[in-house]
């Protein structure tokens, strides 16, 4: 029996986990006492990872197509059919006409900032999605235009915090995003136990909403004009204040005319919460001495997320609650690079456009909800390969039944992931990487959204069953860049090194030389680590001393960094650029209609869940964890329906059926369905998922909502009819 430390890589939380093992089998999961950030906590989701990594469906081989079947091959196989066929299609097509497609794991391994900037540089297409677009653009656009970098995400300093307005958030369940915080839910009664106050925004009465001290069952969609009109509270009574931000803000005055329409009156009926209400939220945040705003994916994935975003950062930062403790705070990753501090770039999107409708460009990709019309669209550049690396497009994005067929008719889909799933079934080619605990880990994402700076590295515990993933993910680069099936991974790791080494040693690390030499010792994804590590904001780290603290090394709470965090071309943070000042007559147009009646479906989480991969694992399924449609008892009864009712849920795009489920936890005129189900794909080997396979909610959502902005998918507040099924 032996005890290991491990770091959690199945959600946003990052816990810190320890495992027995008895050989190479995982006999017992906790939380890890010892670590600084999760203290202990697990949820049941993290007490699977034996399990996940034993699962007899995860893929131990690659897997070529063979006429109608993929077949089992060597590597060496896998990858000779990866460049023969790409070489194929960019002869034929151009290089324009091969995509990829980067899902949600990408952020939990090692491989994604590592090694898949250099593969889809390689790629050297405009062809580049990611989940990015179905999730959280938003929150990175309005990042870039306020601060200057769409990374320079703040988050609730949960801990210090005693005003807390949360909305289309339920991290009880999805154990938060946006925000790394192991034990959400623990931090949520501390604010409270402190004598903080919680408000949640959804509608949906969730486990998170009973935690609060008052719950605001919104309309679906309308998050940006209850969070302008408290911009426009702040203004008109006089409540906006900077406190020590003052002398770095630009743009307040021109805030206060794009806010002038939205009084509280105007939106009430719209967003279903009373004007009075929402004046009091906006005193309550106006008058908290630490207090914050906090939105996410409910608030984001919708037409209008960029503005909702906007409006949460323009509200900590009216009410000077932004960099400061208690309030919504930058983070400062081990791996960050100098602050630049003073005017820079900003934040240039729309470098090209997708091809068939013209989608701006942001943050290096363009819209997933257009990567269907990019495959099935004809004329020169369609799409006509495809790489997935740890995404299910098939399940994850809107309108999917188009997308499906499209990925089948693909010239070339090559997926890099452990699932024979409702993507992969239709590949050429499918490439798994190690299990979880196969491999060495750092959350380098996420170190960007800690609510206490932490590091901590996690080597691979067992053995892997073949090539790291940071070692598919460099053969095919190496293919990419015409270097052939037989190219040495190592050749990609140098390059990443060299070139980190320059930036760093341009910035007067040390040179060049001296910086390579020093993490010499290490190798692959590690040499990286070690020498970002060096070369960070907090001396004294390396790999080697963060070996040396298998928990994690405590950082310390988040520190004030403006203006030194700010890369904007005023050098201050702006709150009324161009791009938003165009948008606000949008969201003012709505103003003008009648507010929207009828069903509107909203999606869900549940604990035992992950996006759409987490149902094959048995302690994962069944439960509380059902794919049902949730509906108030008054729709239920207007339509003459019953719990457990079989009913036919249509929307403009699709139509599916669910088993009907009758809760007033939900608001009336909203509806509920989970995304990432529809495991009964023919082709696909998901066994365990397969026996309670649920339904796609993405054959329901509608890829033309869309936040023009960011291009996010809009899968929230879709408009949809629900009857009997017959
Ligand atoms: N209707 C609706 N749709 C949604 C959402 C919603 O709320 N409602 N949520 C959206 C959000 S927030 C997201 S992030 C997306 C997710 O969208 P995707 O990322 O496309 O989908 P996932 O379900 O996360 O699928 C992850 C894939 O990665 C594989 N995988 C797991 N671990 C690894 C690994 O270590 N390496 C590799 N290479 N592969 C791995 C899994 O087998 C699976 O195929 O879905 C979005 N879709
Ligand atoms: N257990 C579990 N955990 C997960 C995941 C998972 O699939 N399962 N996925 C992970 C991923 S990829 C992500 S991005 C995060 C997401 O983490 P969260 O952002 O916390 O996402 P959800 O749990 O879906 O909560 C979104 C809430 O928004 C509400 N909502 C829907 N529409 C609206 C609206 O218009 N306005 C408002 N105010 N609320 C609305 C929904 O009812 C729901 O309760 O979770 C991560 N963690
Ligand atoms: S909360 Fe997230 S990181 Fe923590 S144990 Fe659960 S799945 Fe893992
Ligand atoms: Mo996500």
């Amino acid at each position: 029996m032996r005890r290991v430390l491990r770091t959690c890589p199945l959600c946003e939380a990052t816990c810190g986990l320890a495992l027995t093992l008895d050989g190479d089998d995982v006999v017992r999961v906790e939380g890890d006492p010892d670590d600084p950030l999760s203290r202990g906590f697990l949820c049941p989701k993290g007490a699977t990872i034996g399990a996940l990594h034993a699962d007899p469906d995860r893929l131990r081989a690659p897997l070529v197509r063979r006429g109608d079947a993929l077949v089992e091959c060597t590597w060496d196989e896998a990858f000779a059919a990866v460049a023969e066929g790409l070489e194929r299609v960019v002869a034929a097509h151009g290089k324009e006409s091969v995509g990829v497609y980067l899902g949600n794991p990408n952020v939990h391994t090692l491989a994604g900032p590592f090694y898949v900037p250099a593969f889809v540089r390689a790629l050297g297409t405009g062809h580049v999605f990611s989940a990015s677009t179905v999730d959280q653009m938003p929150q990175h656009l309005a990042s870039g235009l306020m601060f200057g970098h769409p990374d320079r995400i703040p988050v609730p300093d949960l801990d210090r915090t005693d005003w807390l307005l949360m909305l289309g958030a339920n991290p009880v369940e999805s154990n938060g995003s946006l925000c790394t915080a192991p034990d959400f839910p623990g931090r949520l009664k501390a604010l409270r136990a402190r004598g903080g106050r919680l408000i949640v925004v959804d509608p949906r009465r969730t486990r998170t909403a009973d935690l609060a001290d008052e719950h605001l069952a919104i309309r679906p969609g309308t998050d940006a004009l209850l969070l302008w009109a408290m911009v426009q509270v702040l203004f008109a009574e006089d409540r906006v204040d900077l406190r020590d931000l003052a002398p770095h803000v630009e743009g307040v005055e021109a805030l206060r005319d794009l806010a002038a329409p939205f009084t509280p009156e105007t939106v009430a009926g719209h967003c279903r919460v009373p004007a009075e209400v929402i004046r009091e939220l906006a005193r309550g945040l106006a008058a908290a001495e630490r207090g914050c705003v906090y939105a996410r994916i409910g608030a984001h994935t919708t037409a209008f997320g960029t503005l909702a975003a906007w409006a949460v950062g323009a509200l900590n930062v009216l009410t000077g609650n932004l960099d400061r403790p208690g309030g919504s705070m930058f983070p400062r990753s081990a791996l960050g690079r100098p602050h630049p501090g003073g005017r820079g770039r900003g934040f240039a999107v729309g470098r090209w456009r997708s091809r068939v409708s013209g989608r701006p460009e942001v943050r290096g990709e363009v819209p997933s909800a257009v990567l269907a019309e990019e495959m099935s669209t004809p004329g020169p550049g369609q799409l006509r390969a495809l790489f997935t690396i740890a995404g299910n497009p098939a399940r994850s994005l809107p309108d999917s039944a188009g997308l499906e067929r499209a990925l089948g008719g693909l010239d070339l889909l090559v997926c890099v992931d452990p699932y024979l799933n409702e993507t992969t079934r239709l590949a050429d080619v499918v490439l798994p990487p190690p299990g979880p605990l196969a491999r060495a880990h750092y959350d380098v994402a996420f170190g960007n959204l800690m609510v206490r700076n932490v590091a901590r590295y996690t080597p691979p515990t067992l053995a892997a069953d073949g090539p790291d993933e940071c070692d598919i993910v460099a053969r095919l680069t190496l293919i990419a860049s015409g270097a052939g099936a037989q190219g040495d991974p190592a050749w990609v790791t140098m390059g990443v090194l060299g070139h980190l080494a320059k930036g760093a040693a341009a910035a007067g690390a040390a040179s060049e030389a001296e910086l390579l030499a020093a993490s010499a010792g290490e190798s692959g994804p590690e040499a990286i680590l070690d020498l970002l590590l060096r070369t960070g904001p907090y001396p004294g780290l390396s790999l080697d001393a963060l070996r040396a603290a298998p928990s994690g090394v405590d950082l310390g709470p988040l520190q004030p960094c403006v203006p030194d965090v700010l890369s904007t071309p005023s050098g201050r943070i702006e709150l009324a650029p161009a791009s938003i000042v165009d948008d606000v007559p949008r969201l003012a147009a709505l103003l003008d209609d009648a507010p929207v009646e009828g069903l509107l479906l909203v999606g869900r989480r549940h604990l035992r869940s992950n996006n759409s991969w987490g149902h094959n694992v048995p302690r994962m399924a069944g439960g509380t964890n059902r794919c049902t449609l949730q509906m108030h008892p008054d729709d239920a009864a207007a339509r003459g329906l019953r719990d457990g009712d079989v009913v036919a849920i249509a929307s403009r795009v699709g139509r599916v059926e669910a088993p009907l489920e009758v809760t007033d936890r939900i608001a009336a005129g909203v509806v509920s369905l989970p995304h990432g189900w529809g495991h009964d794909a023919p082709g696909a080997r998901l066994r365990v998922a397969a026996k309670a396979p649920g339904v796609n909610s993405n054959l329901l959502t509608d890829g033309a909502v869309t936040d023009p902005l960011s291009g996010n998918a809009g899968l929230n507040g879709i408009p949809v009819e629900v009857a009997a099924s017959v």
